[in-house]
């Protein structure tokens, strides 16, 4: 039986193969985007040549190992190819990311890039977003009240959430590679992405949330079956 992360692999190295010399590459974070990095630094060993932004800390780390040339958006401000993975990605390519932690900067490369590729193994494509809970980075400050005003935005939406500060593994509060906190907010579904990706992004203390909507241009879906292109 095949793995998830051979899954994940595969997929990866399906979108490594839309890499041309000279691309100025967004690097996505997470086990997905980790594989993409690990290719694409056997690549660049062979000769290839691109220049990557990292999406995190953590995968700055790896890209550095792997020997890819990297850069930032102050000095490349437009990127050709993003190519990052997702909790989850319904058939319209919109996507809930942020499991991770690292959504601000996720989405901020996504959005300097021509076209963003989502690397996933077939168990994120679902029909309706919401199962994985939703990840809102918030600042620190005021964060009870930006809670609120979160649960506000549910209700009037109609939709019942459960929220929940993000902890760290050694229990304290999750802190993000830009200073701040993540709150989960548990929907169940999200018939309407539009309208609360709208709602939340009005709330002051909202920095950003992880529905990404209008960015991913293809996705990659590896099942044991084979791969398939979602555009
Ligand atoms: C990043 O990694 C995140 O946006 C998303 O939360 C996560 C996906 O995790 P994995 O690739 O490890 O399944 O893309």
């Amino acid at each position: 039986m095949i793995s998830s992360d051979e899954l994940k692999k595969q997929a990866a190295l399906a979108a490594l193969e839309k890499v041309e010399d000279g691309m100025k590459l967004g690097l996505g974070s997470g086990s997905t985007a980790n594989h993409f990095i690990r290719g694409l630094g056997a690549r660049v060993r062979d000769g290839l040549s691109v220049v990557g932004v990292p999406s995190s800390e953590r995968t700055a780390t790896l890209a550095r190992a792997e020997g890819i040339p990297l850069s930032t958006l102050e000095d490349l401000p437009r990127l050709d190819l993003t190519i990052d993975g997702a909790d989850e990605l319904d058939s319209r390519l919109r996507l809930i990311k942020g499991g991770g932690g690292a959504l601000l900067r996720e989405k901020i490369v996504a959005a300097a890039s021509g076209q963003m590729i989502v690397i996933a193994d077939g168990s994120k494509l679902v029909e309706t977003l919401g199962a994985f809970p939703l990840p809102v980075e918030v600042n620190h400050f005021g964060i009870g009240a930006t809670t609120a005003a979160i649960a506000d935005a549910a209700l009037r939406l109609e939709m019942p959430v459960t929220l929940t500060r993000r902890l760290a593994a050694h229990g304290s509060a999750f802190v993000t590679d830009g200073g701040n906190a993540i709150i989960d907010a548990s929907f169940g579904r999200i018939r309407d992405p539009e309208a609360l990706s709208l709602a939340l992004a009005a709330i002051p203390g909202v920095v950003e949330h992880g529905l990404f909507i209008g960015l991913a241009s293809a996705a990659v879906i590896a099942r044991p079956e084979g791969i398939s292109w979602l555009v």
